[in-house]
């Protein structure tokens, strides 16, 4: 048993890891300013966490929540390419001020692991499939440069003072719980929402732009073993966490019509600005490391999504 701390432990991804610690039972404090998170995401679990609400930005409050922690899983951000190329400065200040506070306040309290959650988004649109950690970032977004920068600022932490900590880099989750309804949802969560509600989904661009879907229970047992893994082998590393699939939006569209009954097909709208057109992962140093591999296809993933919501 050990205690964590989660930030954004009311988020999508958060309260997925939330649950799964609890489960253990580990002992788990949220740290969630419920700009994004939902309550209702905690409700199961309220007597069993302790929650304390306050904002990335808030370095005091960030600090005194790392203290008497083992381990950190930090989730909370601003997601969403888009939003960050709308309001660029809001998603910088809880991307990259966030996580700066997060790792202080690591630093300080003597936490013995930080697990980040950094993006696919790194990689941008640089040539060679599939993206292995080595290949040199390319970030096309404001939301990208933000999530690389946390990444380097984790590993700076690790080489200057001896803070361990693993980037995870996530392709492209989904899964239950995924906010639907926001314009900055993720488009799994945003189509299936829009085909139940009988509204017909805008596919932005020609729709062939592929991404390696990845199903949120992938991404909690990615994080467990990226507490357990030894240091040798984890620390101050970044990893890529994917199934190792390739899926274009159009197919993803025609799988989901299918399981939801949907006959109408997609409008086709212009491209989004800062889009990545291609993501697909290498996923073997995951696993050499962490032991890592995926669990829930992409094909059973959607099954279990659409039959949550
Ligand atoms: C990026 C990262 C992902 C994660 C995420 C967090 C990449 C490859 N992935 O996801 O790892 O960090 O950001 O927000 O950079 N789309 C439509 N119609 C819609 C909504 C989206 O066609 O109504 C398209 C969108 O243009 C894109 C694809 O669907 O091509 C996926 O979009 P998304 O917002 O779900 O995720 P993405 O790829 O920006």
């Amino acid at each position: 048993m050990a205690n964590y701390l989660i930030t954004g432990g009311a988020g999508f991804i958060g309260s997925h890891l939330v649950h799964a610690l609890l489960e253990r039972g580990d002992q788990v404090r949220v740290l969630d300013n419920f700009e994004t998170g939902l309550r209702q995401n905690l409700d199961p679990v309220s007597d069993g966490i302790e929650l304390r609400e306050a904002d990335l930005a808030d370095a005091d409050a960030v600090r005194s929540a790392c203290e008497g922690i083992d381990y950190i899983f930090h989730e909370g951000a601003l997601p969403s390419v888009p939003r960050s190329v709308k309001q660029p400065r809001p998603s910088h200040e809880a991307n990259i001020g966030g996580t700066f506070n997060v790792l202080e306040g690591a630093r300080l309290a003597g936490v013995k692991r930080v697990v980040y959650a950094a993006s696919s988004s790194a990689y941008g649109n640089q040539p060679g499939f599939p993206r292995v950690e080595t290949m040199a970032p390319q970030p096309l977004s404001p939301y990208a440069v933000q999530k690389l920068t946390g990444e380097l600022y984790m590993q700076a932490y690790w080489r200057v003072y001896g803070l361990e900590t693993v980037c995870l880099r996530y392709f492209n989750i989904f899964g239950a719980r995924q906010v639907p309804d926001s314009p900055y949802s993720g488009v799994m969560a945003r189509f299936i929402l829009m085909m139940m509600r009988g509204e017909t989904p805008t596919i932005f661009g020609d729709g062939e732009q592929g991404r390696d879907f990845t199903h949120v229970d992938n991404v909690v047992s990615a994080n467990l073993l990226a507490v357990e893994a030894p240091a040798h082998l984890a620390a101050g590393r970044v990893f890529n966490i994917a199934c190792g699939e390739r899926h274009t939006l159009n197919e993803t569209y025609a799988l989901l019509a299918t399981l939801l009954g949907f006959e109408h097909p997609p409008i086709h709208g212009p491209e989004r600005e800062g889009d990545v057109r291609d993501s697909l992962a290498d996923i073997s140093a995951a696993f050499a490391a962490l032991g890592y591999a995926p669990r829930i296809g992409f094909e059973e993933g959607l099954r279990r999504t659409v039959a949550w919501y």
